[in-house]
């Protein structure tokens, strides 16, 4: 096994202190277009494991409202909830230089967009179909386009415009980076975005978060050989981790990111994860055993306990939720 394919685990990649991650990271000069709110939201100032806690939380809430929402009829269209997966947005978002980079996101954006954003308010008012969404709420929960992060619902289509804008935006410095799902490993776009990122020397990085389900189908009845392998014969560099753990995530997601920038190549970030929720409302086909296995990797307990003032965030994130709420349920409905 060659260095790039070798999948880290926790063990390996905890070797690095929090210490030195938080005056990395503190360090950043990062985020310095976002609004004062966002900052608050995402807690720029924080330590680094308090920050990913926090807006792990953020994300958790906001998609168990949604389910809650969506169950009263309150919902405009469906909605894909990251609950379980909530490290990798975090990972991954933070690694990132949100002023510069371009996010492409899938069905399955809500938690990459709120570790890219902290629009909270913005999000549910655009699911529940009111004017104050973040696209005066004609996107709907798959169609985001806000800044620099756009998602769309169509699996794999998403991978060519992410290649497309990487080359476009090159000459800034500027990194791409496309989620793809493990269902998504069939769609040809998906090839051919790889074969030309690397044939045009893309700076893209392709996340693939395996949750081993795509809606009710396991990956072994769809997906071929290995997932980890796929972009080595493009010649394309590999990453991958298997753990719960965001800081681990950011780590390489850093290295990643880091990699893509300075080379100007295309990189794979292989992230085996576990989806805990359904896959967009009561749809789970899962057995109870397997639910369970899932359910003993959610990355929040974990985090929980290395977090001093959880509850004091807990509240938080909870009155931000409840507020956001309120403010969207009270705008107008958009039109047309
Ligand atoms: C081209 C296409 N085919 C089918 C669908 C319907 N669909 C939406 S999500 C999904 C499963 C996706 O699985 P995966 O890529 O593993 O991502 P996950 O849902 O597990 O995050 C399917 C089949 C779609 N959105 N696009």
């Amino acid at each position: 096994m060659t260095k790039e394919r070798a999948i880290r685990k926790d063990e390996t990649v905890l070797a690095s202190s929090l210490a030195e991650l938080q005056i990395v990271t503190s360090s950043a000069a990062r985020n310095l277009t976002l609004a004062p709110t966002e900052r608050g939201l995402l807690g720029f100032e924080l330590p680094a494991a308090v920050r990913f806690y926090q807006q792990m939380m953020l994300i958790r809430l906001v998609e168990e409202r949604l389910l809650d929402l969506f169950s009263q009829g309150l919902l405009f269209g469906t909605t894909h909830t990251s609950i379980g997966q909530e490290a990798n947005a975090v990972g991954v978002i933070n690694a990132l230089d949100r002023d510069r980079d371009i996010v492409w996101s899938n069905h399955r954006c809500h938690g990459h967009f709120i570790a890219y954003s902290g629009e909270v308010e913005g999000l549910i008012a655009e699911i529940m179909g009111r004017v104050t969404g973040i696209c005066g709420g004609r996107g709907g929960s798959q169609h985001l386009c806000f800044r620099n992060f756009h998602s769309n619902g169509i699996q794999g289509g998403i991978a060519p415009v992410a290649v497309g804008s990487a080359l476009a935006r090159k000459d800034e410095g500027a990194v791409a980076v496309v989620f793809l799902g493990d269902g998504t490993m069939g769609e040809g776009a998906v090839y051919e975005s790889l074969n030309l990122a690397s044939v045009f020397a893309a700076p893209v990085v392709f996340v693939i978060e395996d949750n081993e389900i795509a809606q009710t189908t396991p990956k072994h009845l769809t997906v071929s050989g290995s997932i980890v392998a796929r972009a080595e014969p493009f010649g394309v560099r590999t990453f991958a981790y298997d753990g719960n753990d965001p800081i681990a995530i950011y780590e390489l997601a850093q290295e990643a990111v880091g990699y893509v920038r300075a080379e100007s190549r295309p990189c794979w970030l292989y992230l085996r994860t576990e989806r805990i929720g359904p896959h967009s409302k009561g749809d789970d086909t899962r057995p109870a055993e397997r639910l369970e296995q899932a359910r003993a990797r959610d990355p929040i307990p974990p985090m929980r306990r290395r977090v001093a003032n959880a509850d004091e965030i807990d509240a938080y994130c909870l009155n931000v939720v409840d507020r956001a709420v309120e403010s969207a349920a009270a705008a107008a409905l958009a039109r047309g």
